[in-house]
């Protein structure tokens, strides 16, 4: 064992060296290496062929200008990038996320752990990620639309159906998709499944809106499930109020259990009476056509209450679907959440536990469910729009659900099947270890590329 501590020591510290001022990188792989590296010390070519060396060392990353003009004629220059990670088991995969908070060393976090989580969805799809520093908060449409032009006259000629196709994430939804896919139509003079999270009138799947969410209330059924429980009568505290958010709140609310919290990065609304199908439709033309404040909430529901700069984790509840961003529970609020009696956390958010919250997660062994299994659905349902696209055709909503909630069943029991330690699932390292080998076959068999 302490020959395993050693190693991770050396490659952490050769990592660090390598890769300075990337915490969340460093972070995310400090995480994989703890949990393979007994495969790789105990499976010789593994060593030899320097697979984790390799796997942290994009196979290409592209960085450009992205300048564009607002609707008063002013110039503005943004920098947009995209990590193309690994190739081994499929063409590079993963999200666009426009935030003021992108840089280099958080996308190559999300490209990293995007790797490993495709590789769980058992679906062709190497990693990728990428984005920008843009912020669409407080921009128009036609300031939007022109972003996403500028972005894509230069990224369009490094993406392609069999080679990088990008799809959402944070501040990149339906109406980015949109603009980003026009243009690429354009450049490349090609309609074909270049980007995934369309619209249904030009090839999007159903289901793929609420992939993410409804994954992540699936892979908790199937955690709760190991122990004779399920979601009904259950109290939820759900973080943020996108995407991952919403469809995460209306499957809870399907399956009996009951929503307190939502929130986004003003501050956290509570309402114990919990928010209905009703409420939730008035949240969902917030933020998705008003594109408000989730504190709007309170003036509209009375009996809720805004928490400014407030984290939900303080409120009582049995289950924790963290889905707004990453470290945004600390080892403090994985102590409040066990103290009051939550019994499972399932990430829809990327990395959204602390290592020293997940290490609370862990000691009292309550039902963890790690992001890059958790909300691996929406990348899943990513993958079958592209296996639609390829066919011109798509697949009814019960067909692609069925198929979603078969995948997110997979990766429970591959997570079992390597993370199994006496009477207890360490969904961490399961999860680690079942993408790690899988990617890492793959690359053996393609030889030192
Ligand atoms: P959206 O842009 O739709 O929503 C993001 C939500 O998170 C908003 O409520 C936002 O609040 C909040 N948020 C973002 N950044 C911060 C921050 N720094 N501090 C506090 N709150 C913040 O994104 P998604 O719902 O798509 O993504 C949410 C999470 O899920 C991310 O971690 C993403 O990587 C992950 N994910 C998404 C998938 C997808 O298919 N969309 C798939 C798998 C994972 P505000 O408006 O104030 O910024
Ligand atoms: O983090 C993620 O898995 C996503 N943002 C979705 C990626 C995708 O290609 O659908």
């Amino acid at each position: 064992m302490s020959k395993v501590i050693d190693s991770v020591s050396a490659f952490m510290e050769r990592l660090v060296a390598k890769n300075p001022s990337q915490p969340e990188f460093i972070q995310a792989v400090h995480e994989v290496a703890e949990s393979v590296m007994p495969i790789i010390e105990s499976t010789p070519a593994y060593r030899k062929a320097r697979l984790l060396e390799r796997l942290v060392e994009p196979e290409r990353i592209i960085i450009f200008r992205v300048p564009w003009v607002d609707d008063r004629g002013e110039v503005h220059v943004n920098r947009g990038f995209r990590i193309e990670m690994n190739s081994a088991i499929g063409p590079y995969k993963g999200g666009l996320r426009f935030h003021p908070t992108v840089n280099l060393g958080l996308l190559k976090f999300l490209a990293f752990e995007q790797v490993f989580k495709n590789a769980l969805t058992t679906i062709m799809m190497g990693g990728g990620k990428g984005g920008s520093d843009f912020d669409p908060k407080g921009k128009t449409d036609n300031e939007v639309m022109r972003f996403c032009q500028s972005f894509m006259s230069e990224l369009f000629r490094h993406i392609g159906p069999d080679t990088d196709v990008p799809a959402g994430d944070i501040g990149v939804g339906g109406r980015e998709i949109g603009f980003l896919f026009g243009q690429y139509k354009k450049l490349a003079n090609r309609f074909c499944g270049v980007l995934t999270g369309k619209g249904l009138e030009y090839g999007g799947s159903l289901i793929r809106p609420e992939a993410t969410g409804y994954g992540s209330v699936y892979f908790a059924q199937e955690m709760l499930a190991t122990r004779g429980e399920s979601i009904k009568g259950k109290v939820a505290a759900v973080s943020g109020s996108g995407n991952v958010a919403q469809f995460t709140t209306e499957k809870v609310l399907e399956l009996g259990g009951k929503v307190v919290t939502l929130s986004d990065s003003n501050g956290t609304i509570v309402d114990l009476d919990g928010i209905n199908e009703e409420k939730l439709a008035w949240v969902m033309d917030l933020k998705n056509v008003r594109r408000g404040r989730i504190g709007e909430y309170c003036d509209k529901f009375k009996g809720s209450e805004f928490r400014a700069n407030k984290r939900p984790w303080d409120v009582k509840c049995d289950l924790a679907f963290p889905s707004a961003t990453q470290n945004e529970i600390s080892a403090e609020d994985a102590r409040t959440l066990v103290g009051n009696g939550c019994i499972c956390v399932s990430e829809g958010a990327n990395m959204p536990t602390e290592p020293e919250g997940v290490d609370v997660f862990l000691g009292t062994k309550i039902l963890y469910g790690p992001g890059k299994a958790a909300n691996a659905g929406g990348v899943a349902v990513s993958g079958l729009e592209m296996a639609q696209n390829s066919q011109f055709y798509h697949w009814r909503r019960e067909e692609v659900d069925a198929r979603l909630q078969g995948i997110m069943r997979s990766i429970h029991e591959n997570c079992v099947k390597y993370g199994a330690e006496d009477g207890f699932v360490n969904y961490v390292r399961g999860a680690n270890i079942a993408g790690f080998v899988k990617v890492a076959e793959a690359m053996l068999a393609q030889g030192v590329v």
